[in-house]
């Protein structure tokens, strides 16, 4: 009995020694995930965040290895995405909504540009044809935007070049159309200059962090990729919020 005693007296004090050891640790692991979220840019002073909500589609392996290198070319991240936070309440807000393009496509419908689908295969793909062309999303309203996010085609490893986009309360984009993304680093394109990078297609998509622009429309450009001169599309998303 006595020893019993005993040896609950040890896992008593052991429990009261290891309690705050793990109340620490799952502090610290509170902080990593902190610390590896991505906060747009736009100005969220006083305002609740919280990650948006995005679903993946399956990945695709296997394809012949990338035949390609480039000055602006981004190495490829293997690992997840880190969480994007953006104001509370910020949502799809592109999903089935009209869309437009510079030209016909040559594969596929516009209306699979917002249909939610984004898998790999060449049913879900919309293909325009070479030269600098560009899709356009009619969101129906002005929002605050927090995220563009683009899937071009990721069957195998892919580039596309001169990803340009922009997001304005323009449907011509003639007046203060701004810039979300460019990464023409060397205006090939005609629309400027950009700064961002290049990289390889993956199931992740890419997300553009479109810092809090209040637009109805958002375009994006492109000029061919690096398997032919086709701009290709799955889909697009575009994350807001009601503009205030
Ligand atoms: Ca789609
Ligand atoms: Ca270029």
């Amino acid at each position: 009995m006595k020893r019993a005693l005993c040896k609950y007296g040890i896992l008593a004090l052991a429990a009261v020694v290891m309690l705050p050891v793990l109340a620490q640790e799952s502090a610290t692991e509170k902080e990593k995930k902190a610390d590896d979220a991505i906060v747009t840019q736009a100005d969220v002073q006083g305002q609740e965040l919280e990650a948006i909500k995005i679903e993946l589609p399956e990945a695709f392996f296997g394809g012949t290895p990338l035949d390609y290198w480039g000055p602006n070319l981004e190495p490829e991240s293997y690992k997840a995405r880190p969480p994007f936070m953006a104001p509370k309440g910020t949502e799809l807000i592109s999903k089935g909504k009209a869309v437009t393009s510079s030209v016909e496509p040559t594969h596929g419908e516009l209306t699979q540009l917002t249909d939610g689908d984004k898998d790999y295969v060449k049913s879900s793909l919309i293909e325009l044809p070479a030269g600098v062309q560009w899709v356009q999303v009619d969101l129906g309203a002005s929002y605050n935007l927090y995220a563009v996010l683009v899937w071009h085609f990721h069957e195998g490893k892919r580039v596309y070049h001169d990803i340009v986009v922009q997001a304005s309360d323009d449907p011509e984009f003639k007046n203060n159309a701004a810039m979300v993304y460019n990464n023409d680093h060397d205006n090939s394109a005609g629309l400027g200059v950009g700064q961002d990078k290049e990289y390889i297609e993956n199931n992740k998509g890419r997300l553009m962090d479109a810092k809090g622009v209040k637009a109805r429309y958002v375009r994006l450009y492109g000029q061919g990729n690096t398997a032919n001169d086709m701009s290709n599309y799955v889909e697009v998303e575009v994350f807001g919020k009601a503009a205030s």
